[in-house]
């Protein structure tokens, strides 16, 4: 029987869609093992202390208090094992995940922009440059704030319904906030970033999966937290190209978009076929 394993099980861990999100289940039941044989233990011992200590046979207080070691060495192995999880496992894969930073050209970049209460998911089109954003320009036709008068904006386009993503690329989703502090939370993906005000921070997965699931917010943001809700949907990629392509705005045919924002255009359609 495989032990490794079982308490997720048990949990009834969601679905996994995600390249590197094994290695954080991995975690997660390791954890919740030394977790686990912690509660035990402390439980029995706590359980023992009630029974060996009662009044009824220890009327005089003992104020000389453990003289063995017996407890040192309990918290010495407990420390042990942090440790190994800690440099053994946690390191290790956060270093994997800093020094795998995706940078090629196949990579879906997606500003995810958190607001009271729903998401904006601003993509930058083919060219692969997101167009300048101002808040002052933010209103119910714009809801990222896209400032038109930048070429790199020209091709960007928005979607408040799901933050789409092919399947099998790596994708860096930027989260930041238009108001209070919110958290993209996509389970599946076993990937979750604070969205703050004023700062912009990117995380990466590729996911392995096609399907389409619910995101939550995961930061308490107000009164409409619980209804903050979005969804994660990957397609294969011929169809999130083709998503991707009816979803650009159309340049007029004699005026591209910048010479340098038509060239980059052309290598990146290039790149996806
Ligand atoms: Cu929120």
């Amino acid at each position: 029987m495989q032990i490794l394993g079982l308490i997720n099980e048990a949990l009834g861990l969601p679905e996994l869609a995600s390249e590197h999100g094994s290695l954080v289940d991995q975690m997660l039941e390791m954890v919740h093992w030394l977790v686990a044989i912690l509660l035990v233990g402390w439980t029995g011992y706590f359980f023992y202390c009630l029974f060996r200590f009662r009044a009824r046979r220890n009327p005089k207080a003992d104020y000389h208090g453990v003289r063995g070691h017996a407890s040192s060495h309990i918290e010495l192995a407990v420390v042990v094992v942090e440790a190994i999880l800690l440099i053994g496992f946690a390191f290790p894969l956060w270093a994997q995940r800093a020094s795998d930073y995706p940078t090629g050209d196949d990579v879906v970049r997606v500003r995810a922009v958190g607001k009271q209460f729903g998401w904006t998911y601003h993509y930058p089109g083919p060219d692969g440059r997101f167009g300048k954003v101002d808040p002052y320009l933010i209103d119910a036709n714009n809801p990222a704030g896209l400032d038109l008068e930048d070429p790199n904006a020209l091709d960007d386009f928005t979607t408040g319904i799901a933050l789409i993503l092919p399947k099998d690329r790596p994708c860096i989703v930027s989260v930041t906030s238009q108001d209070v502090i919110h958290n993209l939370h996509l389970v599946p993906m076993r990937m979750a970033q604070d969205a703050t005000p004023g700062i912009i921070a990117d995380m990466w997965f590729k996911p392995i999966k096609t399907g389409k699931w619910e995101t939550i917010c995961g930061q308490l943001c107000g009164v409409g937290h619980a209804n903050m809700k979005s969804s994660i949907e990957v397609m294969e990629e011929d169809a999130f190209d083709e998503w991707y392509e009816s979803n650009t705005p159309k340049a007029p045919a004699d005026e591209p978009v910048s010479p340098e924002a038509a060239d980059a255009g052309s290598a990146s359609s290039g790149q996806a076929s």
